[in-house]
């Protein structure tokens, strides 16, 4: 262990706002990890701030017709403002606008530069015709080469987890158009991954109490061989590349937006008035690195971030990277768009923090996906904060306030089960240390709940509602105990639930909350104890249902906004349809009609005869890749003249409730009857 820790956080995209998913990802739990390092005294910083380059923030512009600055200045407030009231305790949370990160970004970039580690490329990318522009690689989307996955993004399968090219993808399509993307020449500055291969590898060795699904994720990259990723983009929005011959070129989101964290813990330093701090957070080996991230991000956190530190030299590595898996709502997959989710601002307009963190806490995603549902939510909050942790808060303080005059009771004698109770205490205390030591917090805090079920079930057999009466002196001493108990719970659920940790103390008239403080004999006989207030009310039906409500009103109005099928036409005999010559063509020919923006002349094969056909599908397909193409035709329609030329039929093109057109194919014969 290090002397001191350096945590970050994800930096979120400032395009939307924070979700459940978020939370339990990455930043929840590194909340829960800082917490328990300051208990323990000791010296950490926590740093996080907002991703405001890269194209999320185009794209949510794009959607609102708005600036992409207008976008960042609204969601990087917002988010801001609901981490704060949620209760997570960056030290810092910065943006990647700041001038300071700017300025050490292209520092970062200008030394590797000038160090020659990039490698300069011309490299044919995607290019949107109609657009009329270069597609960064998120704004390609196709089928994932390695497990088939149809929605794949340009820069990584969302399914898979493979980081991939977008030229890797099979049939690709522009997110802006919906066109299939050519092929363009364009120069870039590559950071060549392979050149790494073997210090990371031997970086990675060196580690310890990797998680294994972050380790096997990594692993599996090595082994497959990493190649060259491009460091630049041919963009407007983002941090300028600091070369002259780069105009017009920003740097890769996923190159600067690391680099955040560095330049946000300078901010910090800066803040702080000593503008130098954090070098010592950043370069000194003493210091444990540990980001915390969602399963998406391992790749650029465990294999790019580390070979740019590695190359720019001076830096420390991440001494761990506990990502997590995803957290899913109600057994589907969150999904903002589809309106899936459940908006932190919103939730906190209805409950209090401690709710979510503890329930989050206890269903962390941290092996494998998890699930999120309010039956859950309720269940965990009425059956264990209140059931267990806040009763016997609740007995412990009103029985000693009612009959000792609110002060700890003097203990007597210990009986064998007074001593199992009070070890227990430390007993938990050192476990559920070791767990949030290697990030195990969902058990760590199963093993707070532990020591309130344990102080539960030792009130209830030793009934000092009886023995006040038969032995006050035996009845003391088991309040005391008691209280010895309620007192390390107001420590060791601090990290989690705050607030009402907070709140248990101030009852107890316990001012430091130290984890070193905590163990048999916390708080010495005589000690003001009042009364308080109980911790958490249970959580009836209606307020459950009314979550459900609002969750299925939100997704009805999210598919409200996605394309309408057609209503259905009036009927038809057997009689008019069987007027209809329907035949399988073949196209043989296909050109532009010259002065429309619409038609392609196309000349089809009907096995009969060859028709020409004026086909309004230009700007749909392209009429190169029409030559072969199998498809329907009406026969017996009577020609008419378009643009001047006779069109001797129709083919049949389905039209998806987008307007997007699709050929109807059959693999017969030509001339074949379709009926
Ligand atoms: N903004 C991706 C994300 O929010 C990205 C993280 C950056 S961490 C340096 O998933
Ligand atoms: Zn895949």
């Amino acid at each position: 262990m290090g002397k001191r820790t350096l945590v970050t956080s994800a930096l979120p995209y400032a395009n939307g706002p924070i979700h459940l998913g978020h939370m339990a990802g990455a930043y929840l739990p590194a909340d829960f990890y800082v917490r328990y390092k300051r208990m323990r005294g000791e010296d950490v910083v926590f740093i996080c701030g907002s991703d405001e380059h890269g194209v999320p923030i185009t794209i949510a512009a794009d959607k609102e017709g708005v600036t992409p600055q207008e976008i960042v200045d609204r969601f990087h407030e917002m988010n801001k403002k609901t981490f704060e009231e949620f209760g997570i305790t960056f030290d810092y949370f910065g943006r990647t606008s700041s001038k300071v990160h700017h300025e050490t970004s292209r520092d970062f970039f200008r030394k590797l530069n000038e160090k020659g580690v990039f490698k300069k490329k011309k490299e044919i990318q995607f290019y949107d015709e109609r657009a009329g522009m270069f597609l960064p690689d998120r704004y390609v989307k196709g089928t994932c080469p390695h497990c088939g996955y149809a929605e794949a993004f340009g820069d990584q399968c969302e399914k898979c987890g493979t980081s991939l090219s977008p030229t890797d993808l099979i049939e690709p399509r522009s997110m802006v158009t919906d066109e299939q993307p050519v092929r363009k020449e364009t120069e870039h500055w590559f950071l060549p991954l392979g050149d790494f291969q073997d210090d990371l590898k031997k970086w990675l060795d060196s580690t310890e109490n990797w998680k294994p699904n972050v380790m096997g994720q990594v692993k599996s990259w090595l082994d497959l061989g990493l190649g060259d990723r491009a460091v630049t983009r041919d963009l407007t929005w983002g941090v300028p590349v600091p070369l002259e011959e780069a105009e017009g070129k920003v740097l890769y989101v996923w190159f600067d937006a690391p680099i955040g964290y560095i330049s946000a813990t300078k901010e910090w330093a800066e803040n702080s008035g000593q503008p130098d701090l954090w070098k010592k957070y950043w370069c000194d080996e003493d210091t444990d690195l540990i980001h915390f991230i969602g399963k998406d991000n391992i790749v650029f956190h465990c294999i790019m971030f580390p070979a740019v530190l590695m190359s720019y030299d001076g830096y420390i590595l991440p001494k761990n990277v506990p990502a997590n898996e995803f957290l899913n709502l109600e057994g589907k997959k969150l999904s903002t768009s589809r309106g899936w989710a459940v908006w932190l601002h919103e939730y906190l307009k209805d409950f209090e923090p401690d709710l979510l963190r503890y329930v989050l806490g206890i269903g962390l995603p941290e092996t494998k996906d998890s699930d999120f549902s309010w039956k859950y939510f309720q269940e965990h909050i009425n059956g264990e904060l209140a059931d267990i942790l806040g009763n016997f808060i609740f007995r412990t303080l009103s029985f000693t306030n009612r009959y000792h005059e609110g002060n700890v009771p003097e203990a007597g004698p210990l009986s064998d089960k007074d001593k199992t109770m009070l070890s227990d205490i430390s007993r938990l205390r050192d476990e559920i240390a070791g767990l949030y030591e290697t990030f195990r917090f969902r058990e760590a805090i199963q093993k707070s709940m532990q020591l309130a079920r344990l102080g539960n079930k030792y009130f209830t057999e030793m009934e000092p509602w009886h023995l006040r009466k038969n032995d006050p002196e035996r009845c003391a001493t088991v309040l005391n105990v008691c209280c010895q108990v309620s007192a390390a719970l107001s420590v060791l659920f601090d990290p989690v639930i705050p607030d009402a940790s907070a709140k248990l103390r101030s009852y107890m008239n316990i001012e430091k909350a130290g984890w070193a403080d905590i163990g048999e004999q916390t708080i010495p006989a005589g000690h003001p104890i009042e009364k308080g207030e109980i911790l958490f009310k249970k959580i009836e039906d209606d307020v459950i249902d009314a979550q459900w409500k609002k969750l299925e009103e939100q997704s009805k109005e999210s598919e409200a906004d996605e394309p309408k099928l057609e209503p259905l036409k009036n009927t038809i005999t057997f009689e008019d349809f069987g007027k209809l010559d329907l035949r399988v063509g073949e196209i043989i020919t296909a050109e532009p009609v010259p002065k429309s923006n619409k038609l392609i002349k196309v000349i089809v094969d009907i096995g009969i005869e060859k028709r020409t056909i004026m086909a309004g599908i230009a700007g749909q397909v392209d009429p190169d890749e029409l030559t072969g193409k199998k498809v329907t035709v009406v026969a017996n329609l009577k020609p008419r003249k378009m643009m001047g030329i006779p069109s001797e039929g129709m083919i049949l093109m389905a039209e998806t409730p987008d307007g997007k057109l699709k050929f109807l194919t059959s693999d017969a014969q030509n001339g074949s009857i379709i009926s």
